[in-house]
Formats: structure tokens, sequence, C-alpha cells
């Protein structure tokens, strides 16, 4: 297929965006074969089926890389709660907070995860997502872990999606280990880990570093045993406070470190150092009325690569908007609309450690997002619009 009249955000370096102004894309056996201006255009590609986007923007299929989409219930009570004038705390006491929905993953069957989970995965196909990472971590107990990353895995044969899954056992201390941690790192985590792993079930390991969750102790554990069986790890880190999240993750060489509201300079330098991606979540930051912005100038200062996700989960960020989280992230943190399409696209596909998407270049999948817009500039500034054309999968239409 060849499409031509597109204004091209190739996201590959040159001009801001890898802007090609009049640009034409051949796409041969799902990859793109050819990129570039019209007029450069090899003549033996005019003779292909053809597209007139009539100066539509084209850029690489969008990525989430960052979501709990899968689970159980909602909380949409809680929410109630909260405007009501209930705490966080009192909520958790009364079995709200994320034990509810601890509670709401347990009780599903795995098709009623998977179910739940497709109408929020729908939402983000229709924004021109292509690639979603989802986690575990609302079981706590073996069998439900494994049942939450099955559920995940049954997306992508559900959908046209790629689906990246990450385990995280270390999400929360479920109710029956209550002030027991470390046993529950020793007797549950751990083995739910070599269990998921053998099944085939885990491309990358996650925790929640945090004083309400693990210490960097508790989640250095768990990465030594990711590492032994050859892993990649990543990391919710300060998101509430800092507790040296991100330096532990740069320091096991981590794909990503993830919130990063209170992450300081020392944490930036470690984090270019070891290559881990920053990885921002303003729904989180939003609903939860944080005040605290992730350090993005120092980000940008050191040379960490800054990639946006949605964190779609039923407490901290209920949404499946990804074009919502980059108009968030320019709005709230001061992003530029270039930095949120590069951390919805090339930033996010090196969080997921993917090298065959997230730009347009040769070679790569032809996963594409087309859109009725004339400047790249303008998926970051709309707000609850939805300017997609059409979206390419692995080069089907
Ligand atoms: N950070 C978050 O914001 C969510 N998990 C995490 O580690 C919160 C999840 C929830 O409240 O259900
Ligand atoms: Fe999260």
């Amino acid at each position: 297929m060849l499409l031509t009249n597109a204004v091209l955000a190739t996201m590959d370096g040159g001009a801001a965006y890898g802007l090609v102004p009049r640009g034409a894309l051949v796409i041969e056996a799902g990859q793109i074969a050819w990129s570039g201006s019209e007029a450069d255009l090899p003549s033996h590609y005019r003779k292909l089926e053809t597209l007139d986007l009539e100066g539509r923007v084209v850029t690489p299929a969008l990525i989430d890389c960052h979501t709990h989409i899968v689970h159980g219930g909602n909380r949409a009570r809680e929410f109630e709660m909260r405007l009501e004038g209930a705490t966080y705390e009192e909520i958790a006491r009364a079995g709200g907070g994320i034990v509810s929905t601890v509670a709401a993953t347990r009780a599903a069957s795995e098709s009623e995860l998977l179910a739940s989970a497709l109408r929020r995965v729908d939402a983000m196909i229709a924004e021109g997502v292509s690639t979603i990472e989802i986690k575990s971590g609302y079981g706590l107990d073996i069998d439900t872990e494994l049942k939450m990353l099955r559920a995940a895995r049954a997306v992508a044969s559900q959908r046209p999606v790629r689906v990246r899954t990450s385990y995280l056992g270390a999400h929360a201390v479920p109710p029956e280990y209550k002030d027991r941690a470390d046993a529950y790192i020793d007797e549950v985590c751990i083995p739910g880990l070599e269990a998921a792993h053998a099944g085939g079930l885990v491309d990358a390991v996650d925790g929640f570093c945090e004083g309400i969750a693990f210490s960097p102790q508790q989640i250095a554990r768990v990465f030594d045993h990711a590492k032994s069986l050859g892993v990649p790890v990543k990391l919710h880190a300060e998101q509430l406070s800092n507790l040296g999240g991100a330096q532990l993750a740069a320091g096991y060489g981590a794909l990503s470190a993830d919130h990063l509201e209170y992450a300081n300079e020392q944490d930036a330098r470690a984090m270019a150092a070891s290559g881990t991606v920053a990885v921002i979540l303003p729904g989180a930051f939003y609903t939860l009325r944080e005040t605290t912005a992730p350090p993005i100038a120092a980000f940008r200062a050191h040379g960490v690569p800054m990639a946006v996700a949605t964190d779609c989960n039923p407490g901290s960020s209920p949404m499946s908007s990804l074009l919502l989280s980059m108009n968030m992230a320019c709005t709230l943190f001061r992003m530029t609309p270039e930095e949120a399409l590069a951390g919805v696209t090339t930033n996010a596909a090196r969080a997921l450690g993917l090298e065959d998407a997230g730009r347009i270049r040769p070679g790569l999948r032809a996963d594409l997002a087309i859109w009725d817009i004339s400047h790249p500039s303008e998926l970051a500034y709309r707000i609850g619009y939805n300017p997609l054309w059409k979206r390419i999968f692995g080069g089907a239409l």
C-alpha cells in the first residue's frame, strides 16, 4: 500500500516531530518499506494501491506503556465518598481502596476480567493505540495474579493490538499478610513470579516502592529474582514520597521508573546514566490532586527519555485516554506537545524494550495512526476530542 499527500510526523530525528510536510509512505508485508518526501518516491512504488491522505497527519500508532487495565469492579462509590469528605485512609479502613479492587479481581472470572478490560481497550484503539502494557497486581495471591496475566494476554487474541505484560506481585500487601510484607514477598510474590514466568506470562517485573507498599530492600529481592530469570524490571517510584526507588531501579538497569513526582536531580542523573525511561503519569497526579509535579526540567536537562501513559486503574487514574494524558502532561507539567507525542511513541516503545515500533522508519512495524489534523501539535492541544481518521496495525487498515 502507498500513502500519499501525507504530513509525516516520523518522530525519527531531523526537524521537530521528524516532520516531512509532503510525505509518502510505503507499506509492504506489514512493515514500513519506504518513507520520505513524495518528490523522492522511487517510481516503482507508484503502481501500488494508493491512499491519498489529502494532507492528513500520520504518526506512529500510540503506545500506552503503563496500565492496570485488567481489574475487577470499579471505585466510583469511593470517588463519591472522597467528595463527601472521607479521607483515603478512612476509605481503606472501611474496606475500600486498593483492597476492594483486590477482592473484586479475586471474585471475577477470567472471562469477566477480559470482557471489562476490552471495553477500555476499545476506547484506546479508537484513539490510535497499537500497543498496551498491562500489569497484574490486583490478585496478590498466585492464582489471581496468573488469572490477570492470562486475561491480559487474551486481549491481544481478541483485538488487533499488541500487549506487553508486567508482573506486579509487589503492588500492595494483601489483608491476609497485614504487617508481614517480607513473608508476602517470600511466600507469594517470588513464587508467583516463578509460576508466571514458567507460564510465559511475564515480559517485565514491576513493583510499588512506597511507604504504603514495599521498601527498597523488599523490591531489591524481587528484582534480584527477576534478574536471575533474565526478565527486565521497572518500578513505581517516588509517587508519594522519595524512598530512593528511582536510583534503585537505575542500579538494576530498569527499562523505566514511573510516576516520579518526588524524584530529584540525583535521580535524574542516575536514570540518564542507566538509560532508564521516566514514565510520566498525569492522570494519577490529577486524580489524587497531587501538588508536587515530577522534575521535568531535570529530566530534560540530563537527557532522560520521557514517556507518557494513562496508568489506567480503578483507583488513582480511572482514565483510558492517552490523548488526554498528553494534554495533561503539557498543561500540568509543562512538557511540550512534541515531548508528549514522543512520550506515547518513541519513548513509550523504549520503556517497553520494543525496538520495532514507536517511529516511522523503514524496517519497523507498520503501526500507524492517521489523524484529521494538519499539524501534530493539535494532538496534545485539544481536550476530550478524538481526531483519529484511520489506524493501521501491522500493515492492515
Ligand atoms: N500507584 C498508583 O497510583 C496505583 N498503583 C500504584 O502503584 C494505585 C492503584 C489503586 O489505587 O488501585
Ligand atoms: Fe501504576
